[in-house]
């Protein structure tokens, strides 16, 4: 009897506590690298599926991908437009995504189009074949959440807001150890293997 009163007590924090991370409606995921961090990074709700815009779109401008990294539905129409003062030839080769793709040479003006035609849950990274230094990654996910972006070389802390009603988060970044963090959990990020940094998600 007395356990039960004393776990009776404690519920009503506790109960809060989960309410008031989930009215909040995001999860601020924190990523602290002690190694240069990678390129890019992204997070999504693992297996969460919902509405996501049937067309996403891509501009370059002086030399780069804007925004640098994307988030689609698969089977969506990925837009590419070149607002340069120069011409673009983008294309994606990635032999475990089956993907060979050459969009041809985009002047400037010129609008290419191409289907997220590669598995959910998988990131796309497509390039220029002119100036090797550009890149774009476009991460196909069926979740309504997602958010991306580039990392600066020499960043040591970088967070993410993700909104959507806190759950088990994806990270990808390029050549990342696949992980899933719950809310709450913080997890090794680790490049084949190799620690590079630690990864939190808020929660309760
Ligand atoms: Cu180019």
């Amino acid at each position: 009897m007395a356990s039960i009163l004393a776990m009776t007590s404690w519920m009503p924090s506790v109960t809060a506590l989960v309410l008031g991370a989930a009215s909040l409606g995001a999860v601020e995921i924190t990523l602290t690298f002690t190694a240069p961090p990678p390129e890019a990074v992204a997070v999504w709700y693992e297996g969460r599926t919902g509405r996501l815009p049937a067309t996403v779109t891509v501009d370059q401008v002086e030399r780069t991908f804007t925004p640098a990294v994307v988030i689609a539905a698969p089977g969506a129409t990925l837009e590419i437009r070149n607002s340069d003062t120069q011409q673009h030839n983008v294309f994606a080769l990635d032999g475990r995504l089956k993907q060979d793709v050459d969009l041809g040479l985009g002047a400037p003006g010129s609008l290419l189009t191409r289907a997220v035609d590669w598995p959910a849950g998988e990131v796309l990274r497509h390039g220029c074949k002119i100036h090797p230094d550009m890149r774009l990654w476009v991460v196909c996910t069926t979740s309504p959440e997602a958010v991306g972006q580039r990392l600066e070389r020499g960043k040591r802390t970088v967070v993410l807001h993700l909104p959507g009603d806190p759950g088990p988060v994806r990270l990808w970044a390029p050549r990342l150890d696949p992980l899933v963090l719950a809310p709450g959990a913080t997890l090794p990020l680790t490049l084949a293997g190799r620690p590079i940094g630690t990864a939190h998600a808020d929660g309760p």
